[in-house]
């Protein structure tokens, strides 16, 4: 029997959601960092064995939105507890449930899918410790399974696989074997851009950085693919900021961006960024719509 379905991972922001995404599929789908709001999109990506077909999808952190574009993440991401067969619910290390997780596991008390409690970043917590949050967890009732992993190190990752398979139905394989996200190139481009820019910038600044693909194509007589990206941020001074010193650090996001998307794409990429300034774009409904914050 074939069994497939769709899978949910949601919680707060920064425990690591995407991580175990691109670990169960061995693929950099969606990025990381260490900066919470990494993730904008709801992002599918596709686990496929012989047994079975499991369609992740990865959900902004649920957050208190505060603008048009945190309005958006935040409905993509609570829109996933919905028509989905399991959720996976990820928390981190943290030793006590604060009010943003309180408010999610009561939202979860009242969905119809299976909960998963996947509890992530055991690498930083000892054995008792561990206990202690399994048992914490525990008393809420609302999990069907606690799972701990470790999305970074790869650890138990196949066993949460196994959990997840348990609750699935018979159903047909939705995408080919060789699908494993729906995300168009370009998009995947403008994120890795956008994932270096977070690493190299601090503060304020990453909540106000999208980046938008102007022009990606391959030329006819070499493996050669040229990239024209355009970095926007909020104010005059995070342009400086994201140019750096004599254009050094954009050199670094450029150089570092380069790199992943040759590994992406498989070809030699000939990359160059620009950076302007949109002023509260966040707020604007029609920048968030065509930097993609947008329902398909
Ligand atoms: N120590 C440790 N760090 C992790 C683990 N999983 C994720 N992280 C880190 O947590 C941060 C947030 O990860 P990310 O996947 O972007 O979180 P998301 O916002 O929930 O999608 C990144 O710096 C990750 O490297 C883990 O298992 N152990
Ligand atoms: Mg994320």
């Amino acid at each position: 029997m074939f069994k497939s379905g769709f899978v949910s991972i949601v919680g707060r922001p920064n425990v690591g959601k995407s991580t175990l995404m691109n670990n169960v599929v061995g693929e950099k789908i969606a990025i990381m960092s260490d900066k919470p709001q990494t993730t904008r999109n709801t992002i599918q990506a596709v686990y496929t064995d012989e047994n079975c077909q499991m369609v992740f999808l990865d959900t902004p952190g649920i957050h208190k939105p505060k603008n048009k574009l945190g309005e958006f993440m935040v409905k993509s991401a609570t829109d996933a507890f919905k028509n989905v067969d399991v959720v996976l619910y990820v928390v981190d290390e943290s030793k006590k449930i604060g009010p943003g997780d309180r408010k999610i596991i009561e939202d979860l008390r009242g969905i119809k899918a299976p909960v998963v409690l996947v509890l992530n970043k055991i690498d930083q917590l000892d054995e008792s410790d561990l206990f202690e949050l399994m048992k914490m967890y525990h008393v809420e009732g609302v999990f069907k399974e606690i799972v701990p992993i470790s999305a970074l190190k790869g650890r138990n990752i196949k066993e949460l696989i196994k959990v997840v398979q348990k609750y699935l139905q018979e159903g047909p394989k939705y995408f080919p074997d060789y699908m494993i996200t729906d995300q168009p190139e370009r998009v995947l481009v403008s994120e890795l851009i956008r994932e270096k820019v977070l690493h190299y910038v601090h503060d304020e600044i990453p909540h106000g950085v999208a980046v938008e693909i102007e022009k990606m194509k391959s030329r006819n007589d070499k493996q050669i693919v040229d990239i024209s990206a355009v970095i926007y941020c909020e104010r005059d001074s995070h342009k400086g900021i994201i140019i750096g010193k004599n254009g050094r650090k954009l050199k670094g996001i450029g150089k570092s961006a380069r790199e992943d998307i040759e590994l992406l794409l498989g070809s030699q990429i000939n990359l160059q960024l620009w950076v302007k300034v949109k002023e509260n774009w966040r707020n604007l409904q029609n920048y968030v719509s065509n930097f993609g914050y947008t329902d398909k």
